[in-house]
């Protein structure tokens, strides 16, 4: 109906000057023309050119003086040739008019007070107000100075609108062959497509946002580094266990019962479910004689080794206490095979927390257990990990860990922090921990870890932990975090 009506009229018309006045000379919604024009424009049928139009119109106020009288025409016409008291009136008109119209009516010299009565001081009045507000209703122009005083008195508002004026365009047709958008069978055997207009396909409409989901930035990391341990030939353990009992976290990696990592300072003990029921008896020995006394070329710690202390349960404080109970079980395999293991999961802390550190984050671990491996095979393998990282130029500091000897805490050079940066640990496992589980003595065990969020936070820009990882993580920020690509 409007694309006939605009089609038509440009036929003989040269254009339509104003859409608004054209929708409602044939009566049909402004938007249902604008979306005709929009679509013709679209196929060059016509030019439009968009124009905007400003308009005063009546307010709610201004519609009930031009339809009901201005206040001072009522107040006026309200007065009796001899006059009305203040109060009888102001019953008469209500407050609002009275009070509105006694200032405008006083205004204009129509009216007089003297003492309660309101008198007349003119015959009649004529509603400049009310005849005023028609013709701007009707769109006629008026005086800037009327405009001015309606402003004033909440009369009348300005409104801009827009509109388009248009003609004939390019591929201008007085009646347009109805668009298809796909061939179809049915056109085909109809034959009708020899007379259609098909659609062009608008390769820049934007396809509407599907919503998907994002992964974490954090597990986006830990693909990437899954990728390499397993690129490198590594198996993933298995750490779907957040409580450990303090022998396989601690005891069992050699670690002394009166190590202060291991006091509720540092480490979440449980209270309920607080002890651990099935431990290795005969390695359980081992390990206490191995506190205990040492052997295995070593002096051991020469304490009193507890076995309650052992059976505490915790919530583990890393990863490492699941690389012990892998390295036990692979010892206790017929015939040793070497292996390489890791893993990536929560390990919990109960550290001071700050803008870097929570009480839990993500370790990464890897562990190589072969024969005859040298501390030169851990630099090595750290070179290649971390390469795949990106990160090519490392630095090592001899650290101390109490369950490997020697122990390197790994720094690398980060080009866009200009500085060197702690990467992770890294260490040799002591005999004193791979002996007791029955590996071959000349089997030996490199090992190193780091964490998820570090690298994640760096990666990312990312200087709050809190941003990355608990209740104020932004899901735009997960959204708009570009895919990570590490190494590259
Ligand atoms: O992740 C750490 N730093 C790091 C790692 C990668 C990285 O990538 C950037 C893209 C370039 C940036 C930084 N660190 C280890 C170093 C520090 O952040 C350190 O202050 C904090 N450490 C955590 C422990 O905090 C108490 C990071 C965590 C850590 C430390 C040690 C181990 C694991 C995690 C370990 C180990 C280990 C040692 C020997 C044998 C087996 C495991």
């Amino acid at each position: 109906m409007a694309e006939e009506a605009v089609l038509g009229f440009l036929q003989t018309n040269d254009q339509i000057s104003d859409s608004h006045q054209f929708a409602a000379s044939v009566g049909v919604g402004h938007t249902e023309l604008e979306n005709v024009i929009k679509s013709l424009k679209g196929f060059e049928i016509v030019d439009a050119q968009e124009i905007t139009r400003e308009s005063w119109v009546l307010t709610e106020e201004g519609k009930k003086y031009m339809v009901n009288g201005s206040p001072e025409a009522l107040f006026f016409s309200a007065i009796p040739p001899e006059g009305i008291s203040r109060n009888i009136l102001k019953e008469k008109l209500g407050i609002e008019t009275f009070d509105i119209g006694s200032k405008a009516a006083a205004k204009n010299k129509w009216i007089a007070f003297e003492k309660d009565l309101v008198k007349r001081k003119v015959e009649s009045v004529e509603d400049e107000v009310k005849n005023l507000l028609t013709r701007i209703n009707n769109g006629e122009v008026v005086s800037d100075q009327v405009i001015n005083d309606l402003k004033r008195r909440k009369l009348i508002v300005k409104q801009t609108w827009k509109g388009y004026s248009l003609k004939r365009g390019p591929k201008y047709v007085s009646k347009r062959k109805k668009a298809a958008t796909d061939l179809t069978r049915e056109h085909i055997v109809s034959g009708d497509w020899k007379n259609l207009e098909f659609k062009e396909y608008n390769v820049n409409a934007e396809a509407p946002a599907i919503q998907v989901g994002y992964l974490h930035s954090l597990l986006e990391v830990h693909e990437e580094i899954q990728n390499i341990f397993l690129q490198m030939g590594f198996e993933e353990m298995p750490t779907n266990n957040f409580v450990e009992s303090s022998f396989w976290n601690f005891d069992a990696l050699f670690q002394p019962q009166q190590h202060p990592a291991r006091d509720s300072h540092d480490t979440f003990f449980l209270e309920t479910a607080d002890r651990t029921k099935d431990l290795p008896e005969d390695y359980l020995e081992k390990v206490k004689r191995v506190h205990e006394f040492g052997g295995y070329g070593s002096k051991g710690y020469g304490y009193d080794w507890k076995r309650d202390e052992a059976e505490k349960n915790l919530l583990r404080t890393h990863t490492t206490a699941v690389s012990t109970r892998m390295l036990f079980a692979l010892a206790q395999q017929e015939t040793f095979t070497p292996k390489r293991y890791y893993s990536i999961d929560r390990v919990f802390r109960n550290e001071a927390v700050d803008r870097t550190h929570l009480a839990e984050f993500h370790q990464i671990e890897g562990v190589i257990c072969d024969r005859g491996l040298t501390l030169g095979d851990l630099i090595g393998v750290l070179e290649d990990f971390f390469s795949r990282l990106g990160m090519s130029k490392l630095r090592f500091k001899p650290a101390y860990n109490p369950y490997t000897e020697p122990s390197m805490e790994i720094f690398s050079y980060h080009d866009g922090l200009q500085k060197w940066v702690e990467v992770g640990n890294s260490g040799m496992f002591r005999p004193e921990m791979l002996l007791p589980m029955g590996l071959p003595e000349d089997v030996n065990v490199i090992a190193w870890g780091l964490s998820l969020e570090r690298p994640t936070m760096i990666l990312y820009g990312i200087s709050n932990i809190r941003d990355l990882f608990g209740p104020k993580v932004d899901f735009n920020l997960i959204k708009n975090n570009p895919i990570c690509r590490l190494g590259i």
